[in-house]
């Protein structure tokens, strides 16, 4: 049986609701199997639809227990209603009320949308359309409704009872064992931003008063027991608001703000309004359980779902090809305040890398599409790299071409100007427009077709007239013949032999250069000596450089630049270089690695004590994937992964002695007290780094480095790090400690997760058995999104040559996961699925095993239509 493609929704085709829904009176009773929803809409034609259409309302799985009309019970002929639908064929012609019952079953529900329980705990996901799933309505987000829920449970089942809003009343149902909580949320909200919980809940908590002089108590619910956990994410949720209120004037806006982790969750976080729910992972921390990255990502995130109050909530999306429009706006906003709390550069350097990693090849491969989608089979399939990634590399670009006053402003403009309302990518631009009398029809153009655009710049240098010219020109790959050239921000610089040079030139204003056609020249005068450019510093736009730079010119970059991540970007750039050299010759020599080798060990003698989190940084070679990327085609992950692991051994050689020293010398004093901040983690990053390189030398005393760090170590960061090492020495001392490891963490999901990944990405050819063995450990569950991420995503991504086995048994892994998924939770399935996107550019006999992958999954019968989204467009 072939699976129907299924219908695609087109943003041309938009058109405002025939109806609108001005409140929405909820009365949930929480109930295992039949949970009883009743909703009271109040309806009224839509000034702007087509008078006198029939009411269609969305529903998905639903079944429909109770109707009326402003009171009255409808008859059968007045109404249809399927499981997916409820018709209202002549609805009144002004303002009605309509009472919908309806019951859903929580604990059946695995595709953990609409209404569910997580270890036991009621909670819901709305966005994109889960709101569809606990009742019938106008499930789009340009329909914005004032809500009143009241919540009722037994209340020893769900103690807790959260809503969206301000609380107003609480109090015992009499007569049972139940009780029920009353929440209003004045801000009119669309659908996917509501949400309530029930459950037995610990909490931590605190006051804030915001600028505005509002007393808001701020909640983080977490399971009981990990109570203490909680405090960092608390913390993060207090300087969050004030962020947003120093740096874009936003102040909080409701009397209470709640956090709640789940242990079952699709994605990251969720920004209902008053009341975000989490994934556990990014709330619960405490240095015994957590690592660095995780403080920084509870951070983020924390910051990212709050962030979204006004960029996303306050203003919310007309229709769902606006997405970026709230997350390429809240991501910029969350890294802005990241790089406020941590190192700017270093957080700088972390987004380029994800980029890279995620969104580059997005872009090149065939699920590419623009920032703003122009139509979609299945929205929960366009939460990708492009739109949040890329969506925030384009506001970034936004603030570097109209500068840092006109950006607030700008800002301030278009949260002022669309205040409560469903607005559009143009709303957002407009407000800059307006603000600085530019037109920015052609920047638009960021938004709307797919490609990351390929800049090849060459410089010439002329000793007689002491000119220097660099020559621009731009193509877009992939967007088609007639893509019109993009505006693009080129923050640059020269540096001349013994440092940076002032290079003035009228068309660069405060170091940028603005490329706006497909071929521009810029002419700098008074050079004395042929200069190194220092291009796209601080990675000002999303674009691939091609500059025939030498190694020493690059190396140049990394002695002089002031540019923080140009000096990072040179090392890598040499890096790349000789890796894909490498992998496309097979030869054993790495023409070009003692240069590097000596430019880092010059680099390291100087700088690691002084910034250890950017000389770890300056350690990590390019990922395989961002080799792969950089080729392009035909490509063989054996190649890379051999020449990267002897470009490994090259530098480990040279730097394993200063290494050795400078990782005793960041050594934490006896005795010092943990801290999660920037300064301490950028040490253990150092240390970690080092240690990893030391064992690539010499695996012996890497293996006894590494075991005497799990053994002795103080914090999560050092015992996993230490274990990720030993995790790449084949031996008897790895599957030792990997045990004792399971043993001690038994009873930490969140721990053994990192266990688990680290086993999947061992890259040798056993892996493949030792995730069969491991999908048998009681630490594993088909059913929970983090445990399958942890040890099937994590092998998918992160482990290439494994994955991409010649045999084709990486493949098959992969796809027998999808498929089992599918039946359950589709999102998870089809997001797996998404790490076939590269399969058309790799060698013959490993394209020809991943298409037979995708096809034996694009022809099971009953896919999901997220997984068949997928299928098929990977296949086109
Ligand atoms: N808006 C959320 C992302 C999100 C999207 C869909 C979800 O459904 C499972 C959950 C979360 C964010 O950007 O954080
Ligand atoms: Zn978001």
């Amino acid at each position: 049986m072939r699976t129907e493609t299924p219908p695609t929704i087109r943003l041309q085709d938009y058109r405002p609701s025939d109806h609108l829904i001005d409140r929405v009176d909820l009365d949930i009773r929480l109930d295992p199997h039949a949970s009883r929803i009743t909703a009271v809409l109040a309806l009224r034609p839509n000034p702007a639809g087509t008078p006198g259409a029939q009411l269609v309302l969305d529903g998905d799985e639903l079944g429909l227990v109770g109707l009326a009309l402003d009171g009255k019970a409808l008859p059968a002929e007045a109404y249809a209603a399927t499981p997916a639908g409820l018709t209202l064929h002549a609805p009144p012609q002004g303002p009605f009320t309509l009472t919908v019952e309806t019951v859903v079953d929580p604990t059946a529900n695995t595709k953990l949308m609409g209404l569910y329980r997580s270890s036991g705990v009621y909670c819901t996901q709305c966005e994109a359309d889960g709101f569809r799933r606990i009742t019938y309505f106008l499930d789009r987000p340009d329909i914005l409704s004032v809500y009143t829920t009241r919540i009722e449970a037994a209340r020893e089942e769900a103690p807790v009872l959260l809503g969206n809003g301000n609380p107003v009343e609480t109090g015992d149902v009499p007569g049972t064992d139940r009780h029920y909580a009353i929440w209003q949320d004045p801000h009119p909200k669309p659908a996917y931003l509501f949400a309530i919980v029930g459950g037995r809940l610990g909490h931590v908590g605190r006051s804030f008063v915001t600028s505005e002089g509002r007393e808001v108590a701020l909640g983080v619910y977490v399971e009981p027991g990990k109570e203490a956990r909680a405090d960092y994410a608390l913390d993060a949720v207090a300087r969050s608001m004030t962020w947003d209120e120093e740096v874009f004037g936003r102040a909080y806006d409701l009397d209470v703000f709640n956090v709640v982790a789940v242990s079952d969750f699709n994605m990251g976080a969720m920004e209902n309004k008053g009341l975000n729910i989490f994934n556990d992972k990014y709330v619960l921390a405490s240095p015994e359980t957590a690592t660095d990255a995780d403080y920084a990502n509870i951070e983020a995130i924390i910051a990212h779902e709050y962030f979204h109050n006004w960029s996303g909530n306050r203003v919310t999306c007309r229709d769902w090809f606006q997405l970026c429009l709230k997350e390429g706006l809240t991501v910029f906003r969350d890294q802005e305040f990241s790089s406020d709390m941590r190192s700017r550069a270093v957080h700088r350097i972390g987004e380029v890398r994800t980029l890279r990693a995620r969104q580059f090849p997005e872009d090149a491969g065939p699920l590419a599409h623009p920032v703003r989608p122009k139509h979609y089979a299945e929205i929960n399939n366009f939460y990708t790299a492009t739109v949040y990634e890329k969506g925030a590399e384009i506001v970034r670009m936004l603030k570097t071409l109209i500068g840092e006053a006109a950006f607030r402003n700008g800002m301030d403009r278009y949260f002022s100007e669309n205040d409560g309302t469903a607005a559009t990518v143009e709303d957002f631009l407009a407000a800059f427009a307006t603000e600085t009398g530019r037109d920015l029809a052609h920047f638009a153009q960021w938004y709307e077709r797919p490609s990351t655009p390929r800049i090849a710049v060459s410089g010439h240098y002329d000793a007689t007239a002491k000119t220097y010219r660099l020559d621009f020109r731009q193509t877009r790959p992939g967007a088609g013949a007639d893509a019109p050239p993009l505006v693009i921000p080129v923050a640059l610089g020269l540096i001349g032999p013994d440092g940076p040079l002032t290079a003035t030139n009228a068309r660069v204003r405060d170091g940028v250069f603005v490329l706006e056609s497909a071929e521009d020249s810029l002419t700098f005068e008074n050079i004395a000596a042929q200069p190194v450019p220092s291009l796209f510093r601080d990675f000002s736009a999303p674009v691939r450089v091609e500059m025939a730079l030498s190694d020493a010119e690059q190396l140049t970059l990394l002695r002089h630049d002031t540019d923080a991540f140009n000096r990072w970007e040179s090392a890598q750039r040499v890096a790349l270089r000789i890796l894909i050299e490498a992998a496309r010759s097979g030869s054993e020599t790495l023409d070009g690695s003692e240069g590097l080798a000596a430019a880092l060990a010059a680099f390291l003698d100087g700088e690691a004590l002084r910034d250890p989190a950017f000389a770890a940084l300056m350690l990590a070679l390019p990922s395989e994937g961002e080799v792969a990327s950089e080729i392009g085609a035909n490509i063989d992950p054996d190649a890379i992964f051999s020449a990267r692991r002897r470009l490994r051994q090259a530098l480990a050689a040279r730097l394993r002695d200063q290494l050795a020293v400078l990782r005793e010398q960041l050594a934490d004093p006896a005795g010092a007290a943990f801290s999660p901040a920037a300064a301490a983690a950028g040490r253990r990053a150092f240390r970690n780094a080092a240690l990893d390189l030391i064992a690539v030398a010499d695996p012996e005393r890497g293996a006894a480095l590494a075991r005497e760090q799990i053994a002795t170590a103080a914090t999560m960061t050092d015992r996993l790090a230490g274990l990720a090492t030993l995790a790449q020495i084949p031996g008897e001392a790895r599957e030792a400690e990997l045990a004792a490891f399971a043993e001690l963490y038994a009873d930490e999901p969140l721990i053994l997760d990192k266990w688990l990944a680290i086993q999947a990405a061992i890259a040798e050819d056993d892996t493949i058995a030792r995730i069969g063995r491991l999908q048998r450990h009681p630490a594993f569950s088909m059913t929970n999104p983090n445990r399958v991420r942890s040890l099937v995503g994590v092998f998918s991504l992160a482990n290439p040559t494994q994955f991409n086995r010649v045999d084709g048994a990486g493949y098959a892994l992969v796809a027998d996961t999808v498929l089992a998924l599918d039946k359950r939770n589709p999102q998870i399935a089809a997001r797996l699925l998404t790490a076939f996107g590269s399969w058309r550019q790799l060698e013959p006999v490993r394209r020809a095993a991943a298409e037979a992958a995708l096809r034996g999954i694009a022809s099971a019968g009953g896919l999901s239509r997220d997984v068949a989204d997928i299928a098929g467009r990977s296949l086109a």
